[in-house]
């Protein structure tokens, strides 16, 4: 397979002045007619005519009228063109039905549906595929399905026929299509210059019931990004569709959002407060997109970060805004370290904006997206809220209409600021983690932090060099008053001082506030220190970061040395667990514990080989010590966290519910689980009701109510999908492979689904011991699943083999059967280009 280079860049030779597009739609036959207007750019020197085109059967081409005979190959087509404008016609004939891929035009329960990002468009018809060359589109599909749907604002929609026409150049990955027997939600919104926006949440038959929490979040966000970037809605409609089967959560088509049902469909029977937290979240970043990814598009897909880090950023923000900011941030810092840190540290480690790719499905990835939203973070950090208002002001004035770079996105905070951002620009080249060491010295009143940063070698750049390090830093007085509020400090050197004076006593520091960089801070702090900050430190990161140091601490402690749980960090944390001045969200993220393979990455970076049933054991031991020295508190926490009113979704009783779920799961350690028995019984929301299933099936005493819930929601997919994950993800795990190998002969498992399969192979990665069972079963079992998905959607199984990332840090004898299960993906026949890019990097 081809690598594609960042550095080959070069523009298309030819402008598209105009698509039209006819469809009609035939499950096996649909015939796709495209007229394109193009023209000769002046900017290219390169005047080769290629269109994408994979699995298209070329019906007819002509230019301006005349039939012509196209050079046809596996990946497009070349012409001979006028050199001067002319009009492209072609009919192709495509099978929606045959598409497993999921890519391009497919079938989802009998609905038609697209996902063009990043290069399905190309399976549609021949086109230059490519994010820099942007065009108005107008469609018009024929078919005789109720709702036929495509970007922009609706044209003639007569029986059998629905025209659509969308005014704004686009690329072509944004364009959409669905058409299916559906049932719409309806809403509007006036937007603050007065349009008036027709809403639509389109589902299938018998859905509608959970579309009120999508609507409330698409209205809540178009009037957030009002308020907060000054960006309004542009065209007179707006739809959402819900899509069974969909490889990514959503896709932000213009003007028609295509939602993987997951990411949209929510009710208080059938989801949980995590299911609308993040529906919330998804429903505001497709929005946001319209700014920043479709009016202001990417130049190449090496720039996907220019819109996704900037639209993951924008969200967080919204998140924060509408829930509490500090268990926003400090959710974030959990996700990061759990998905994009260990990417970060293996062999998939690549910069936020890679220079090469063969499959760019391989690169929506937790570093494009999160460390990328991370990146903009720092940025704001650095140059100010106002500063950052201001350059974000000038990026959408100076590039609306355009496809641009990173170095565009730079320039306007440049231009603005005045500041020379070239070093900053390493967060975009270099990949890695930095790891930020600091000592401190305190002297005739003068206290000086010494820092040195550090970014271990990765695949591809064995050279690192000093990044620009936004280190947030208050300072404590020993009686717990804070001397120093936050200050930004700017490491830039590989070690740099920063020295603080008319210090009367040794301060204590409380680094890193806000989690201020993504970086590893590496501090050899000692339990006393971090106990201190646990009760004293005003930020409520450090604060958390505190009470996650300590856990970690006494965990490793448990595996290494086999020592029982720290006595004195569990009395420190009750005190705050069992404050009721403090947000019972942030009581709940308090009582978290390291995952199993945060765990296991600490153990390997001490230069420790993990043993995943050692971690396991520790992390059981520990709970359990929790439980018996909080015994007498656990009455208390649980009744704080009842919720008295009806079931709402917001942040308060989410929050609530959430220590309830930390509080129940303490008490099956006591109880042998009658209270999740009874709560399981009692719950009228899935939020409680699935929390009391997990601690069921962890004590072996699930079989009733498995069936109870299997038999109440067996119609329902997405309640579906989590009876079958929650089986898997909570079961001990000697047996956690035995459950998941059931659980894909159970005649609901149709693994074709995206969901049914991440639901069965992503609980089981997510079962860390089970996973890695010592015997290799857990790792024979997920490659044959990928073997077999792979032939029918290589997107999907690609992305779950990242479940391999990590094989480096365990023994040899699970990093041979890890190897071995890797090779046996990489030498089968016919391996998909997302697979076999993998597999080769995962290698190394
Ligand atoms: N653009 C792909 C889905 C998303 O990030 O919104
Ligand atoms: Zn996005």
């Amino acid at each position: 397979p081809q690598t594609i280079y960042l550095k080959d860049y070069t523009p298309f030779g030819y402008v598209v002045e105009g698509v039209e597009l006819t469809f009609a739609l035939a499950p096996e036959a649909t015939r796709v007619k495209s007229r394109i207007r193009f023209a000769p750019n002046p900017d290219a020197t390169d005047r080769t005519f290629f269109l994408h085109g994979e699995d298209l059967t070329l019906i007819s081409a002509a230019i301006d009228g005349s039939p012509v005979t196209p050079t046809l190959t596996e990946q497009g087509l070349t012409c001979e063109v006028p050199d001067a404008p002319f009009t492209w016609e072609a009919e192709v004939e495509i099978a929606p039905a045959k598409n497993t891929a999921l890519e391009g035009l497919y079938m989802s329960n009998g609905m038609y549906c697209t996902q063009c990002e990043a290069e399905g468009f190309r399976k549609i018809t021949y086109y230059p595929d490519r994010p820099d060359v942007m065009a108005t589109f107008d469609v018009r599909i024929e078919s005789d399905l109720p709702v036929m749907l495509s970007n922009g604002n609706p044209g003639t929609q007569d029986g059998g026929v629905a025209e659509w026409h969308d005014p704004w150049p686009k690329p072509s990955y944004l364009f959409a299509l669905v058409a299916g027997d559906l049932e719409a939600r309806s809403d509007s919104f006036t937007t603050r210059s007065g349009r008036h926006v027709d809403l639509n949440l389109w589902v299938r038959p018998g859905d509608l019931g959970k579309t009120a929490w999508g609507m409330e979040a698409l209205r809540t966000s178009m009037r957030w990004d009002e308020e907060v970037y000054g960006r309004e809605y542009d065209l007179d409609v707006f739809n959402i569709v819900a899509v069974d089967d969909f490889n990514m959560g959503a896709m932000e088509n213009k003007g028609l959002n295509i939602f993987n049902s997951s990411a949209v469909l929510a009710s208080q029977d059938t989801s949980t407060d995590a299911n609308f937290e993040r529906i919330e979240a998804i429903i505001a970043h497709e929005y946001f997109h319209n700014w920043t990814g479709n009016r202001i598009t990417c130049r190449d897909w090496f720039q996907l970060c220019l819109k996704e880090g900037l639209t993951v950023f924008r969200d967080s923000q919204f998140t924060a805004d509408q829930r509490s900011a500090p268990v926003k941030r400090i959710g974030d810092v959990i996700d990061l370290r759990a998905r994009q840190f260990p990417e970060d540290q293996g062999p998939l480690s690549h910069p936020v904006r890679p220079e090469s790719f063969q499959e760019i499905n391989n690169f929506y990835t937790a570093t494009v997206y999160e460390k990328g939203a991370e990146v903009i973070g720092m940025l704001k950090r650095l140059v100010g809220d106002e500063a950052y208002d201001k350059a974000v002001a000038l990026y959408f004035e100076r590039h609306d209409g355009q496809a641009c770079t990173i170095e565009d996105w730079l320039q306007v905070f440049e231009d603005t600021t005045g500041r020379d951002l070239s070093q900053f620009k390493r967060w975009y080249t270099q990949s890695g983690t930095p790891r930020l060491s600091v000592e401190e010295s305190y002297e005739g009143a003068r206290y000086t932090l010494t820092f040195r940063q550090r970014t271990p070698a990765t695949p591809g750049q064995s050279e690192k060099l000093p990044q620009v390090l936004p280190v947030a830093v208050g300072l404590l007085s020993p009686g717990g008053e804070e001397v120093l509020p936050t200050q930004l400090l700017e490491v830039t050197e590989p070690e740099q001082s920063f020295t603080f004076d008319n210090m009367p006593d040794r301060p204590i520091p409380s680094l890193l506030r806000g989690f201020s960089a993504p970086v590893v801070l590496e501090r050899e702090s000692d339990a006393a220190e971090q106990a201190f900050l646990l009760a004293h430190d005003t930020d409520p990161y450090c604060r958390w970061e505190a009470g996650r140091g300590l856990a970690r601490g006494s965990l490793i402690a448990s595996v290494v040395d086999g020592a029982d749980p720290d006595g004195a960090w569990l009395d420190a944390l009750r005190a705050v667990v069992t404050d009721p001045a403090l947000d019972p969200a942030y009581r709940a993220l308090m009582m978290g514990l390291p995952t199993q393979s945060e765990l296991a990455q600490a153990l390997y970076e001490k230069g420790i080989t993990p043993d995943p049933d050692a971690i396991r054991d520790a992390v059981e031991a520990t709970v359990r010590a929790t439980a018996d020295r909080w015994a007498d508190d656990l009455r208390g926490l649980s009744e704080e966290a009842r919720v008295a009113e009806p079931y709402a979704p917001d942040a308060q009783q989410s929050g609530k519910r959430a220590l309830g779920t930390r509080v129940l799961s303490l008490v099956s350690r006591l109880d042998g689980g009658s209270a999740a028995e009874a709560q399981f019984e009692a719950a009228d929301n899935m939020t409680l009701k699935l929390a009391a299933l997990g601690n069921l099936v962890r004590l072996e005493r699930a079989d009733d109510a498995l069936a109870a819930f299997e038999a109440q929601w067996k119609d329902d997919r997405l309640v579906m999908d989590k009876w079958f994950g929650i089986q898997i993800m909570s079961a001990p795990a000697p047996v956690a492979v035995e459950r998941a190998e059931a659980l894909t002969g159970h005649a609901a498992f149709d693994w074709t689904n995206p969901n049914r399969f991440r639901a069965v192979m992503g609980a089981l990665v997510s079962n860390h011991a089970g996973f890695h069972r010592a015997d290799g079963a857990g790792y024979d079992f997920l490659a044959g699943w990928l073997a077999r998905l792979d032939e029918k959607n290589p997107q999907t199984a690609a992305r779950m083999a990242t479940a391999f990332q990590t094989w480096r840090r365990y023994d040899d004898d699970r990093q041979a059967k890890m190897r071995a299960a890797l090779e046996s993906l990489r030498d089968k026949p016919k391996l998909s280009r997302d697979m076999g890019e993998m597999v080769a990097r995962l290698l190394g």
